[in-house]
């Protein structure tokens, strides 16, 4: 470590010691100031262990005004008051007290806390914002009930919200306009949440299960009211949900969103209130792609499931985080299954997890799901704690099966409700509840790293005995880590493609040992074995079969998963194989015979979901090939798969065109999927006539999804639609800043040689600022993480480029600072050379005067681990 002096203190989850005291009862006053925001704080103790009479509260950027105890203000000589705590003596077990301090939200960048966005006040308090509000035990083990009074100026924020239930409003003697919330569930700080704004109300209304009625309400900015349809439908279809496949019931009388546009993450799931990144909540079909449509569904659904897996049960710690969000995120990826396509949901949770799980659990940032130690929590909102977690979870599931799977869910709400409870606790009574041993399966919860497998597989036609050897191994967990339980959910295939076990669905493996072989009778030739089908654990498989008999799988399974999976190993095995022959005469410019035969099968399929279709036309993108490489040649990469989307656009010019023909004018999603896969791969082959088709495309939209996937083809050329398009794009949607977004993304991605020019330009046009989170993702992020051969030039631009960012908004922001870290934090993975750049780059950070302990951790780690 280069800092010593303020490296900043590492937390273990070992030395987690139960709080002395508990705060059970809040009474807050928020008084709404242009220059100061006054918060009186009147809380409740009581004591909880022994262990003396101090107690010890959180603050951070407070002014402290007063401090009373039992009603005897406090002289400064009787407490301790740092920069991050305020400590005073307990004059009994139990007792009152009051503080009194001052706030400066509209200084407030770092999006933590009580800010202003867009001249509306909001708060941010998970993980430990509540703190930069008002002195507090600010730890999710202490949970009280919580009544918010909010006073400000009525005429420029008539909106007054908190948590729980209105109890009263009307105006003071002074004029100033008040609204009181009461929220009687017991909730930790973090769950906190107050917005105050001039701001449009949508409406609606749920009746629940046992009859009562709810007000649901969307706060949004002025105009922004036609946009809220489908957040408000989804979050009906989840609430319905919710009662239908967990029994779980809405408990308060009004469920709240509010959308805001400057939001450090998607969506925050505050009791009764939750706040939202306007990109989830706003969307209209002229506005939002079919994609973003989704991602509203499922963010809605997270948040609002956490009401009972996260608000009414929460964490001891927060180093059981994955208790609520692998839970959570499980029980969205399930409920956006039933309201969609499930199969091509799932290829998208697996995609998505392999596409930042999988290197984050191959590189320095690897941890377990339950993380041992953390410098900065906000870190640690990872792919692992909550995609992972969520596999963990749906492993979980399988081996319990629905029903069991139900009733350890049963338990665990009935036995925790009101509790923060641990992963383990949860673990016990999934158990208890199932009657299921989970003894073994509990490492998976301590144990970093992707499991590794290997299969082999013999038949012996005398006995008609098939058997499979499967060996797990996980390097990141070190040779002596004990094995996993993993479910291998199995079919087994004869040569017409039909199952030889019971029920399409298979058999389901217990692999338990590092080795094991698991033996079938009764088989009359060697079958074609189906492995891992839905993705039924989070490995790799390490064994890969021949072409023939993934073409076979890509035909016959009947595991649409492993269908789709087959087709994308057939693929990569195409585009690794160009790749390495890159700089040889026999360099293929096409992929492999046994490839554009099975590609020519979906062409003609008619009987496919066509969102199936569409998903297992796509070539799988450079990140994921690179994956597969232990150093990732970007450049050839990027020419291998290119020239095969060049040469598949090619030989199947008049399928693609019929289909995209046939696909044009539907209003389905699955139909405008397929249709804009057909037009990436027509202008792939940079004909006039399909860039005009793109052209057509964008000019003649009737939504978002058509013109932003036509846009996103034009982009790449120099063709003069390319400025033409993008210029018309911009004076469109000017004003909508979602869209805007968008077009900052596109371009940010682009491959044309003079992309990182675009970018490094883009940072000075007018519509740029660091000081929106969502516009920081839409361009640098979105640069970083999708734009592979820019990024990793090998002129080491693209890592200053990110680099200069980072240190800009470690002063601002730095939450989001840190996140765009860790593309750096790959270079084990690239040549020397750009080892060397990328290491240059994460040493400047390093260097940087004033680091916050967010980047800190994240550069330090990256580079040292
Ligand atoms: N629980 C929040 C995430 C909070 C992130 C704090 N840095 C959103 C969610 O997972 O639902
Ligand atoms: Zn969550």
């Amino acid at each position: 470590m280069t800092r010593t002096s303020q490296t900043p203190a590492t937390i273990f989850l070992k030395d987690y010691k139960a709080p002395t005291f508990r705060i059970t009862d809040v009474q807050l006053t928020v008084e709404l100031g242009e220059e100061t925001t006054r918060v009186t704080s009147n809380l409740s103790f009581s004591r909880n262990t022994d262990g003396g009479q101090q107690v010890r509260l959180h603050g951070e950027n407070l002014t402290l005004v007063s401090l009373e105890v039992e009603g005897r203000e406090i002289p400064p000589a009787e407490y301790t008051h740092t920069d991050k705590d305020l400590t005073f003596l307990a004059p009994s077990d139990q007792f009152t007290a009051r503080i009194v301090t001052d706030i400066r939200p509209q200084d407030n960048t770092e999006l933590e806390g009580l800010y202003k966005s867009s001249g509306n006040f909001c708060t941010q308090c998970e993980a430990e914002g509540f703190r930069k509000i008002t002195y507090f035990m600010d730890r999710p083990d202490v949970m009280a009930t919580f009544t918010t009074t909010v006073i400000g100026d009525g005429s420029k924020y008539p909106v007054m919200l908190s948590n729980g239930n209105l109890d009263g409003h009307g105006t003071l003697k002074d004029g100033r306009q008040f609204f009181r919330w009461v929220d009687p569930h017991p909730k930790p700080a973090y769950l906190f949440a107050l917005v105050a704004g001039d701001l449009a109300c949508v409406s609606d209304e749920f009746v629940t299960m046992s009859g009562r009625r709810i007000d649901l309400k969307i706060y949004v900015e002025k105009g922004d009211e036609d946009k809220c349809a489908h957040a408000m439908q989804s979050l009906k279809n989840s609430m319905k949900w919710d009662e239908e496949k967990y029994g779980r019931e809405y408990d308060l009388d009004i469920f709240m969103i509010v959308a805001v546009s400057d939001f450090n993450m998607g969506a925050m799931e505050n009791k009764g209130l939750n706040v939202f990144n306007s990109k989830y909540v706003l969307a209209s079909p002229e506005t939002a792609t079919d994609a973003d449509f989704d991602g509203i569904e499922s963010v809605i659904a997270h948040e609002y499931f956490h009401n009972w897996t996260g608000n009414r049960i929460t964490c001891r710690d927060w180093f059981q985080l994955t208790l609520k969000e692998g839970l959570t995120v499980f029980r969205d990826q399930q409920f956006s299954a039933d309201m969609n396509s499930a199969a091509v949901k799932r290829i998208e949770d697996v995609q998505r997890l392999r596409a930042a799980q999988f290197p984050e659990d191959a590189g320095p940032l690897a941890h377990p799901i339950q993380p041992q130690s953390y410098v900065e929590i906000n870190n640690f909102y990872t792919a692992t704690i909550y995609e992972k977690g969520a596999e963990v979870i749906r492993m979980i599931h399988t081996l319990l099966g629905e029903e069991k799977f139900r009733k350890g869910m049963d338990l665990y709400f009935d036995r925790h409700d009101g509790q923060a409870v641990t992963t383990e606790e949860f673990v016990a009574a999934l158990e208890d509840g199932s009657g299921v041993d989970l003894t073994q399966f509990r490492r998976w919860y301590t144990q970093p790293g992707t499991p590794e497998i290997t299969v082999t597989d013999q038949y012996d036609p005398a006995t008609r005995r098939y058997s499979l050897t499967v060996r797990q191994d996980n390097p990141k967990a070190g040779p002596k880590a004990p094995p996993l339980h993993i479910p291998l959910s199995l079919g087994l295939l004869d040569d017409q493609g039909h199952e030889l076990m019971e029920g399409a669905a298979g058999n389901m493996l217990n692999l338990t040992e590092h080795e094991q072989t698991f033996t079938f009778d009764d088989i009359p030739a060697r079958p074609v074995p189906s492995l891992f089908r839905n993705f039924s654990a989070p490995v790799k498989l390490g064994s890969n079969p021949a072409d023939e008999r993934l073409d076979f799988l890509f035909k016959n399974d009947s595991d649409p998963f492993n269908r789709w999976e087959a087709g994308q190993r057939l693929a990569t095995r195409c585009l690794l194989d160009m790749v390495e022959k890159h700089d040889s005469p026999e360099r293929p410019n096409a992929p492999s015979g046994t490839f554009m035969d099975a590609f020519a099968a979906l062409l003609t399929d008619e009987d496919l979901d066509p969102a199936f279709r569409a998903a297992a036309m796509a070539l799988p993108g450079e990140n994921y090939i690179g994956q597969q490489m232990p150093i990732v040649a970007v450049d050839a990469i990027h020419e291998a798969r290119s020239a095969s989307m060049r040469s598949i656009g090619t030989r199947f010019e008049d399928d693609l065109t019929r289909i995209y023909n046939q696909n044009s004018g539907q209003d389905n999603m699955g139909c405008r999927r397929l249709k804009n896969v057909a037009l990436s791969y027509l202008t792939a082959t940079e004909s006039e006539d399909h860039i005009l088709l793109a052209a057509r495309q964008y000019r003649e939209a009737t939504n978002m999804t058509d013109r932003v996937a036509a846009l996103g083809r034009l982009v790449d050329t120099d063709h003069p639609e390319h400025d033409a398009a993008l210029a018309d794009f911009y004076a469109r949607w000017e004003t909508d800043q979602l869209v805007i977004d968008k077009w900052f993304t596109l371009q940010a991605m682009a491959s044309r040689p003079q992309a990182m020019d675009d970018v490094e330009g883009l940072l000075k046009h007018p519509a740029f600022t660091l000081l929106n989170p969502n516009r920081v993702r839409s361009l640098i992020g979105a640069f970083a993480a999708g734009n592979p051969v820019h990024f990793h030039s090998i002129s080491g631009r693209g890592y200053r480029f990110l680099s200069d960012r980072i240190m800009e908004l470690n002063k601002t922001n730095p939450q989001i600072a840190a996140r765009l870290v860790s593309p750096l934090g790959q270079w084990r993975r690239y040549s020397p050379e750009r080892q060397t750049l990328m290491k240059e780059a994460l040493n400047r950070i390093l260097e940087t005067e004033n680091l916050s302990p967010h980047v800190f951790e994240m550069t330090n780690k990256s580079l040292n681990n």
